[in-house]
């Protein structure tokens, strides 16, 4: 059987590129702990995002956990059951507990409409997620954020390059974090960031994610380890001048798609919203049943079957896994469209380096079981 197409495929640059970093941290000896290359990828990250300040940390999950200590968020958080686990998780790890709001159908984030219903006196937060690079609508939460004074957070692990006007959606909010795991349109192996425009979130951050140290001898707050070693942060500096032409190249594998499926019935397929340069971190796709003559589990196992790993996310929901299901909030009848989203969606693979007789062989499966 030849080699499965899996959901993605992470991209690396020559192996030779990288040597000569490799080679200056071996002589160095500086392994971690804010490092040149860590003090260079912050910088240039911020530039590249046109942002004030990014501090780089270990993976992604972290970033959330420490982001929410830095904004001294408590008691109940507002967030989208349709995102991976790990945004409840950071909310249930900070003993905070997650409010599951519904979702938009054309975009699959937090629904703005739905946001105010949910807010008590517990309420300190809005944690929303650019679920597949889809920006959310900051303007509606940002409003709501300010006039019942909570913080606004966001979870933007798929949001890497996406702009809004020309504005990079890390901007908004009192702070977004990045993932940059294998699995992202911009890898560092592990890694993540949070992002703020705000100088002294900048170093709370920072004391944070270094067990809360401010100096040799100073410890302000029980911080945590989140750093990123000198390893990683190379690595991405070497990835920062190769991600944009990934993006082209994903955005060529998502034209593709749209193209070959626009008429096969009952796939339906998420369209590029104006004003918005999307990063295709994600080709999602729903399957109306009824119209096309399978169910979505059918054609993943049919797609399986045939060594194409496409994946459901996010199915199941969130608020479907036993430690959120008893939430109030969690019930599906409070929940309709994301409910009914995580039963019918489907990512297909697509990654930079997807060849076109490969794409051709799942668009092919795909058109087989249509109606
Ligand atoms: N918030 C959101 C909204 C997120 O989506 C995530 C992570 C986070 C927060 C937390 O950020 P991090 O702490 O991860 O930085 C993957 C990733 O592990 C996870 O990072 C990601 N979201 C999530 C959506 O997807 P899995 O369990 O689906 O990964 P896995 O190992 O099944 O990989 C998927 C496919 O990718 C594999 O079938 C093959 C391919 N792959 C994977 C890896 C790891 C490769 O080709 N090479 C690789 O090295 O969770």
């Amino acid at each position: 059987m030849s080699k499965p197409i899996y959901v993605t495929e992470p991209s690396l640059p020559p192996l030779e590129e990288f040597i000569p970093y490799l080679k200056r941290i071996w002589d160095n000896k500086w392994l971690t702990n804010n490092g040149e290359f860590h003090q260079e990828f912050e910088t240039r990250l911020a530039e590249y995002l046109g942002v004030k300040y990014v501090s780089l940390f270990t993976n992604g999950m972290i970033a959330l956990q420490v982001g929410m200590q830095a904004l001294r968020i408590t008691g109940e958080v507002i967030t989208t059951p349709f995102t991976f686990v790990a945004t409840p998780h950071a909310i249930h790890w900070n003993n905070c507990q997650p409010v599951f709001c519904d979702i938009e159908p054309e975009t699959f984030t937090m629904d703005p409409d739905k946001v105010e219903a949910l807010i008590t006196p517990r309420t300190t937060a809005i944690m929303p997620v650019h679920v597949y690079g889809n920006p959310c609508c900051n303007g509606e939460l940002k409003q709501i954020a300010d006039t019942y004074g909570l913080k606004l957070f966001y979870d933007a692990a798929h949001g890497f390059g996406v702009k809004k006007d020309g504005v990079s959606v890390c901007n908004w909010g009192d702070l977004s974090m990045l993932s940059f795991h294998a699995t992202k349109v911009f890898n560092t192996f592990e890694g993540g960031a949070l992002v703020t425009n705000d100088e002294k979130m900048k170093s709370r951050i920072d004391f944070l994610k270094n067990f809360g140290f401010a100096d040799e001898v100073t410890v302000v707050a029980p911080g945590s380890n989140g750093k990123m070693d000198e390893f990683r942060a190379a690595y991405g500096l070497l990835q920062l001048e190769r991600v944009d032409g990934e993006i082209v190249k994903r955005k060529r594998v998502a034209e593709h798609y749209r193209q070959a499926l626009k008429e096969v019935p009952g796939i339906q397929i998420l369209h590029d919203q104006v004003g918005i340069q999307h990063n295709y971190a994600y080709f999602p796709v729903r399957i109306h049943a009824e119209q096309y003559g399978m169910s979505r589990d059918g054609l993943y196992d049919r797609l399986k079957e045939r060594n194409i790993m496409s994946r459901r996310y996010f199915y199941p929901l969130c608020s479907d896994f036993p430690t959120y299901r008893s939430l109030p909030s969690a019930m599906p009848s409070n929940l309709p469209v994301a409910t009914k989203i995580a039963q019918e969606i489907l990512c297909l693979p697509m990654f930079a380096d997807l060849r076109e007789e490969m794409q051709q062989l799942i668009i092919n499966e795909i058109y087989v079981h249509a109606k």
